[in-house]
């Protein structure tokens, strides 16, 4: 059923403490954690506790939930203190676009320049 935790995917298993990962923020719908191969000083990963496959079927699924990560994202640049300076989110969405991981999550970026457009 879509939402349910799935047993082979590495981020179901980060949400129900059966992988470590160092975690920034937690709400009762999202966890935030630090991205395991930084691409930016500031590199967080913010995703909702329920499994769906990318961003798009999050929206289609729960869009209150994808709501609910989009501020986190904020909340994270904030206290990440990058707010100031900028910074970027990005949903890779499908493998031709670089989705390694098939569970939801956006990753946040920041603490140095970011190039427009991205590779
Ligand atoms: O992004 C998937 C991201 O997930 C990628 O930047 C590495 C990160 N990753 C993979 N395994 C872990 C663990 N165990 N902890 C933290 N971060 C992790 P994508 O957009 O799918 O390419």
């Amino acid at each position: 059923m879509a939402g349910e935790p799935q047993a082979d995917c590495l981020f179901c298993k980060i949400v129900a403490g059966d992988v470590p990962a160092t975690i920034v923020r937690e709400t009762e719908t999202t966890v935030a954690f630090r991205d395991i191969n930084p691409q930016a000083p500031t590199h967080v990963l913010v995703i909702p506790k329920a499994h769906h496959p990318d961003a798009a079927a999050l929206a289609a699924a729960e869009p209150q939930v994808l709501a609910d990560v989009l501020a986190e994202t904020g909340r994270v640049a904030a206290e990440e203190k990058v707010d100031g300076t900028g910074y970027r989110v990005v949903f890779n969405t499908g493998s031709g676009a670089g989705q390694t991981v098939f569970h939801a999550h956006a990753h946040v970026l920041g603490g140095r320049g970011l190039n427009w457009p991205p590779g």
